[in-house]
């Protein structure tokens, strides 16, 4: 399919999603996010990791688009909101690991993009936040929820109420991203990581990741037997009797992710 402010790449089984409206700073309107959502639908099993960066020299994505956003109702915000929801939801389900490589501005639904992430890892350059406030409204694409997970209620109230951009080391302090990269080593370092797991079994990190993300939101009872099921759902997989097999045999497993 051909995307008009998105590019997606495939290079064996790391796919790289590039949100490319440089112009507009990346900024997400409803088409983009559009594109995104179908981009997503379009991923087989053959993409193990997907790589989520920013178009240009100077951002990752700074928001949902100001422009379209300043002439909606408020009815027209609540689809729009959704829309943007479904899209962080997708990335959340998806059974490949996703990881936000930021590579500049993250800021208001660009931030909410990469906290839909797997994994972030940022440039030195980068500026990460939730200016929504500062234009009369609040994040709306799970960014409240998220970010308070991640970093806690009254530091994700700090950064909220002030609507600060803060730079990479900062946000690497507060626990919202894992490393911080020279620019030039962002995406390497991504695809570095993203080939440590290329080596593991596919079901079993499918499977870590749904009860990881899923257990999230249960009490500890609900989730640990959701981590019971999923492990019993992996034995009898042709990836546990080859990953226990290559063990015993001394060798390195061949998992085919069936
Ligand atoms: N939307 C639309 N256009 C944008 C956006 C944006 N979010 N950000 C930048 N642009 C455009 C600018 O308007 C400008 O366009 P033009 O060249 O035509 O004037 C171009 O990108 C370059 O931007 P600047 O000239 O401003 O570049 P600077 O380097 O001076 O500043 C900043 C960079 C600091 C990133 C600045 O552009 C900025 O503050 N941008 C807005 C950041 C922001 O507030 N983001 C949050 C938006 S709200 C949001 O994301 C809500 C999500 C949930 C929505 C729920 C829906 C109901």
């Amino acid at each position: 399919m051909a995307y008009e402010n998105i590019r997606l790449e495939s290079q064996g089984p790391v796919t790289t999603l590039t949100i490319d409206r440089p112009k507009a700073l990346n900024a997400l309107n409803s088409k983009t996010l559009q594109e995104i959502e179908s981009a997503l639908q379009s991923l087989t099993s053959e993409t193990r990791v997907l790589i989520l960066t920013g178009g240009g020299e100077k951002s990752f994505v700074a928001g949902a688009d100001i422009a379209e956003m300043s002439a909606i109702s408020a009815s027209q915000a609540r689809e729009f909101a959704a829309l943007g929801h479904r899209v962080m939801a997708a990335l959340e389900s998806l059974p490949c690991v996703t990881i936000a490589a930021v590579n500049g501005f993250a800021l208001g639904g660009g931030c909410e993009l990469a906290l839909g992430c797997d994994l972030i890892y940022a440039s030195e350059k980068a500026k990460l936040g939730l200016p929504e406030v500062s234009l009369g409204v609040i994040p709306g694409f799970g960014g409240t929820q998220r970010l308070a997970r991640l970093v806690g209620k009254m530091r994700a109230k700090e950064l909220i109420f002030t609507g600060g951009h803060i730079p990479a080391a900062q946000a690497k302090e507060y626990g919202l991203v894992l490393e911080v990269l020279p620019p030039e080593q962002l995406m390497e370092h991504c695809r570095t990581v993203a080939t440590k797991m290329l080596k593991n079994g596919p079901l079993a990190i499918s499977q870590a990741k749904r009860v990881i993300e899923f257990g999230a939101d249960q009490d500890l009872r609900a989730a640990n037997e959701l981590e019971r099921q999923g492990f019993a759902a992996l034995f009898g997989s042709e990836d546990q009797r080859e990953g226990m097999k290559a063990f015993l045999e001394k060798r390195a497993a061949a998992f085919t992710g069936k």
